[in-house]
């Protein structure tokens, strides 16, 4: 490729963050880090000091507007996304934003509402499921139609543990979000309903959060998905997932326990940055989840955290605009 290096502002260098700095550094082609930004200046000066060339920028939205940057890896809290989306958008950035989209469904849909007035695709989701080789197999075999017709999916996703600030509704956006994604990726259709059942709490957990908890989903075209969601097990991390068809059925996952989702997802978070990075030097900024997609997960999230609530089944509302 002939187009100049990337140089890219990773703004948010908490775990994720820094662990995509460290990514672009050491084993992305083509791009760097240019900017660092974080709201702890000193997180913010430990990591530009390991990356040859790159400075701190105090303010994210001037990272965002400055001429030496040209795209934009967002990794800070959720609740600060919508704000450095529209700004990307204004400027024209491409941005790779960690999942979620934003902190709701209503400005998820504010964000891809503006994003498709511009006509110019610039936001990606970091759903780095997608680029995992064990769920990009899964879905060939499905879409080779070896299973027959797909009808059920049950999945796992455990953590050994959670930073003292998840809460059980994180549960639900932080974790649980993946499986929305992962099911919508595989079965190619939105989910239309969701009912979140609390079991008895493991005593591991701090009190009052709901955890395990197990989430049903059905599908545009009736399919049910089951996940347990179990992020104190003070074991491993582990996903697995089986789908179950007219004809068989395909699994992943199975004795396959890591120490964090670090471990696990490695891979799948290079071949994400990578691609991401030759997309936007090639011009077409995105080639992954959009943000369409970060928008119907974060409705699909909405509707489970009502569920949350009263254990009933509750329909995804979803917005009509593509
Ligand atoms: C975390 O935020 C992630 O995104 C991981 O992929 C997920 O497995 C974990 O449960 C979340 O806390």
């Amino acid at each position: 490729m002939s187009t100049p290096e990337l140089r890219i502002a990773v703004l948010g260098v908490g775990m994720m963050g820094a662990n995509h700095a460290d990514r672009i550094t050491r084993r992305i082609n083509g791009a760097r880090v240019a900017v660092v930004n974080d709201y702890a200046a000193d997180r913010a000066n430990a990591v530009a000091a390991a990356v040859p060339g790159a400075r701190v920028a105090a303010d994210p939205l001037d990272a965002i507007a400055s001429d030496d940057v040209d795209a934009v890896l967002l990794a800070t809290p959720g609740s600060v996304h919508e704000k450095l989306l529209l700004a990307c958008l204004e400027h024209r950035k491409p941005v790779l934003c960690e999942k979620p989209l934003t902190a709701g469904a209503d400005t998820s849909l504010g964000v891809v509402r503006r994003e498709s007035e511009l006509q110019t695709p610039l936001i990606q989701v970091g759903f780095m499921r997608r680029f995992d080789p064990d769920y990009v197999q899964l879905k060939a075999r499905i879409d080779s139609g070896e299973l027959g017709q797909p009808l059920v999916m049950h999945c796992v996703h455990r953590n050994a543990a959670v930073p003292p600030s998840f809460d059980s509704a994180m549960i639900v956006t932080d974790s649980l979000v993946h499986e929305v994604d992962a099911t919508r990726y595989l079965f190619g259709e939105e989910i239309v309903s969701v009912q979140i059942l609390r079991p008895r709490p493991t005593s591991h957990a701090p009190a009052g959060l709901q955890d395990p908890q197990i989430a049903i989903f059905s599908t545009a075209g009736g399919r049910h998905v089951d996940v347990e969601v179990f992020v104190n097990t003070g074991v491993g991390y582990e996903v697995r997932a089986e789908v179950v068809g007219e004809s068989g059925s395909a699994t992943i996952g199975f004795e396959r326990i890591t120490r964090d989702f670090f471990d696990r997802f490695g891979t799948a978070y290079d071949v994400e940055v990578q691609r991401w990075v030759d997309a936007v030097r090639a011009g077409v900024n995105v080639d992954g989840p959009t943000a369409w997609d970060g928008y119907a997960a974060a409705a699909v999230c909405a509707a489970g955290l009502r569920s949350l609530e009263t254990g009933e089944p509750v329909a995804v509302e979803l917005a009509e605009i593509m």
